[in-house]
């Protein structure tokens, strides 16, 4: 096995009483009515249940009539078959949308009903139900009933047309090489499949840093590969978005200015939109990247974000286009020596005296947190800042500064964390999920998007216990309430089979691996320690003298940054109380985010009790044993996965397990020459 099929690989259910029980209930199925996206479930069902049961025939709704023997799975849209009706009995079908389905055995066990009032929800229910017998559950007495919590799910591809993948950890693109698309697209075709199944409804497809080539993705010369592209993505229910280039009238277009109030600008971006929609009538919108990190924005011509992003909401508003427009705006050429000015107040201060000023069609992408997908960051105080505009929550899938994908690193407990985090912007449960999701300030668009982790790697995400986090991203994203262990072990049963001892492992491995990371990386939150540039690899300093503005202010006496009101960047004064006050008293602040907020003595004793110096000594010694340690977890499961991907995993633990050693001994080595300070247990420090 080379992990190709991620959780998709589907295999004979090898337990002989269980396959039985399936096929009484599932040995024939139909699906009623016709359209690409009901042909698209058919298929997967049909090819789903003839690999797990061994044996499936298309059903015909009179059979059961006609005295046939077995079961029949039933797959439509409510109201296009009166076998329906029912159901309305017992569900409330209205509140079920665009893409909540039902999945529905009947009393008398003849029937399982996959329903839903779309074409979308049934192809959902489909790989809901296929999940059912993945994951060994029972057939009987089904009473389901989904609904997303999220509008919009979506992935972000950092692709560049040239084949490269900005932060990719697993090869090259599966869009484009050579500065064209790729001619063979069955790649595609698996990749939309796979994400379909986990409900993903939007993907965009270059990176939002948008060079010379890819800016021309919406122009005739390339507008007809996208539209392929897009039409491979429609068939699983998949609207296709683009990352443009705010100058494009500069870069494209052949004009001397981008100024979002200039006629002419605003013209062109009309003239843009309704060549795409000739192309792609259900084009999803623009991804917008401006102002930051050198790209092209409204700021150039006086303007603000507002005047930017409302400019391409009303040229793609008639065809029923959105603006996902970017948080991710900083001064990427700061001074280290001012502290007042703290890349983590940026997003804020730029767009919280915008709240209110974004069109209907306009969705604001946030990062999780203030800088940039560090282990551990606070949340971003937009969200439950802004109240008057529709917010997206970023996420970053790909693990930049979590290991690369050569470390493992399940990233779920992170997200369940930032999902769940309480902003109190309208007292308590206001969480950033019910932000994100549009619920707490009744916005009618909200969602997630994450920065994908796939590439042309044969097993897609360069490690295939990463897969989990791609998974494990749109799962959340569904239905932010599944618990991280729930996640995993749905993913570990698809992946690797069902199996109690492996479960147990692997799950332990994934579960444990977020505070393993952190705990041999940068301490408590402060960040960063990692290699300009390419984000691999300790180096203490790497980014402390540098104008890319991440620092810790480590001297002889103490390191951290001072974000307080009273004495410091006064960030914290983003947060709502009681999360302000609470970030702001020394006493109070989580340890884990002590030296985000605050500047300390190496002596300062955390509330765990022990010291700033002794914690970083402590944890990067066990870090790095529970890095070798599941190297040898892994190792237990020799018997139990197919070589091919144990040896796959096995090379990746094993360089993890060597690097956590560089990473401790780099920053324990650091923390002590610049302390002085003695490890109480006298373990071996250069
Ligand atoms: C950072 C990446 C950079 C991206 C940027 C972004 O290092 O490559 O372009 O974020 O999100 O994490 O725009």
């Amino acid at each position: 096995e080379n992990g190709y099929d991620c959780w998709l690989g589907y295999k004979q259910i090898e337990d002989e009483v269980r396959r039985e029980d399936a096929l009484r209930v599932s040995s024939r199925y139909a699906i009623i009515g016709e359209s690409p996206l009901l042909r698209t479930a058919g298929k997967e069902l049909a090819v789903a249940l003839s690999a797990m049961l061994g044996h499936v025939e298309l059903g015909h709704l009179s059979e059961r009539q006609e005295g046939k023997q077995g079961g029949i799975v039933v797959a439509g849209v409510y109201g296009s078959s009166p076998v329906f009706e029912p159901l309305a009995e017992v569900y409330d079908f209205a509140g079920l949308g665009e893409e909540g389905y039902i999945i529905h055995s009947s009393e008398e066990g003849g029937r399982i009903y996959l329903c839903a009032a779309s074409d979308k929800g049934v192809l959902y229910a489909v790989f809901h139900f296929i999940r059912l017998l993945q994951t060994g559950q029972r057939l009987e007495g089904l009473r389901i009933r989904e609904v997303p919590r999220n509008g919009l799910r979506m992935i972000n591809h950092w692709d560049n047309m040239d084949g490269s993948v900005e932060r990719g950890y697993a090869g090259g693109s599966i869009f484009y090489k050579d500065g064209r698309f790729i001619e063979d697209k069955s790649r595609i075709r698996d990749y939309a499949r796979l994400l379909a199944s986990t409900a993903i409804n939007a993907v965009s497809i270059n990176n939002v840093n948008v060079h010379r080539q890819e800016s021309k993705l919406i122009t005739d010369e390339f507008l007809p590969d996208v539209a392929v592209v897009a039409g491979i993505f429609r068939e699983y229910g998949i609207r296709l978005y683009l990352s443009v280039n705010y100058a494009s009238t500069i870069e494209i277009g052949g004009m001397a200015t981008a100024d979002p109030l200039d006629a002419e600008v605003a013209a062109w971006w009309k003239q843009a939109a309704a060549d795409i929609y000739r192309y792609i009538p259900d084009f999803g919108g623009f991804v917008v990247k401006a102002d930051s990190e050198f790209r092209p924005g409204p700021f150039t011509y006086g303007r603000n974000h507002a005047d930017g992003a409302n400019m391409l909401a009303d040229a793609i508003a008639p065809f029923g286009g959105d603006v996902i427009w970017r948080c991710f705006v900083y001064n990427c050429l700061q001074d280290w020596r001012d502290r007042k000015t703290d890349r983590a107040r940026a997003a804020y201060d730029h767009f919280m005296p915008l709240d209110g000023e974004f069109r209907d069609n306009v969705m604001l992408q946030i990062k999780n947190g203030p800088m940039d997908f560090q282990v551990r960051e606070p949340v971003s105080p937009l969200f439950g800042g802004m109240t008057k505009t529709n917010q997206l929550l970023e996420l970053q899938i790909a693990q930049e500064y979590t290991g690369q994908q050569r470390h493992l690193c399940y990233l779920i407990p992170q997200w369940k964390e930032v999902y769940d985090f309480d902003t109190h912007a309208c007292g308590e449960r206001s969480t950033v999920g019910e932000i994100a999701s549009g619920r707490l300030f009744g916005r009618e668009r909200g969602g997630i998007a994450a920065v994908s982790n796939i590439g042309d790697d044969l097993n897609w995400c360069g490690h295939v216990l990463a897969q989990a986090n791609w998974y494990g991203y749109a799962r959340l994203a569904w239905n932010p309430d599944l618990s991280a262990e729930q996640i995993a072990s749905e993913w570990i049963r698809m992946t690797f089979g069902l199996d109690e001892d492996l479960e147990r492992v692997i799950l332990d491995m994934l579960l444990g691996s977020y505070s393993i990371y952190e705990s041999y990386t940068a301490p408590l939150g402060v960040g960063w320690m990692v290699n300009p540039n390419h984000h691999y690899g300790p180096n203490v300093d790497g980014y402390e003298y540098s104008k890319w503005g991440t620092y810790h202010y480590a001297d002889r006496v103490g390191m951290g940054v001072d974000r307080t009101v009273h004495t410091g960047t006064g960030y914290v004064g983003q947060y709502h109380a009681p999360v302000a006050e609470s970030y702001e008293s020394l006493a109070d602040c989580p340890d884990e985010l002590l030296l985000f907020f605050h500047h300390v003595p190496y002596l300062h004793v955390l509330q765990s009790g022990k010291t700033v110096i002794q914690h970083i000594y402590d944890t990067h010694f066990e870090g790095a044993e529970q890095a070798a340690e599941l190297l040898a977890k892994w190792d237990s499961l020799a018997s139990k996965v197919d070589s091919g991907r144990f040896k796959h995993v096995r090379e990746r633990l094993a360089h993890q397990a060597e690097h956590a050693c560089e990473w401790r001994d780099m920053i324990n080595t650091y923390f002590y020459r610049k302390s002085g300070i003695a490890d109480e247990q006298d373990r071996l420090i250069y």
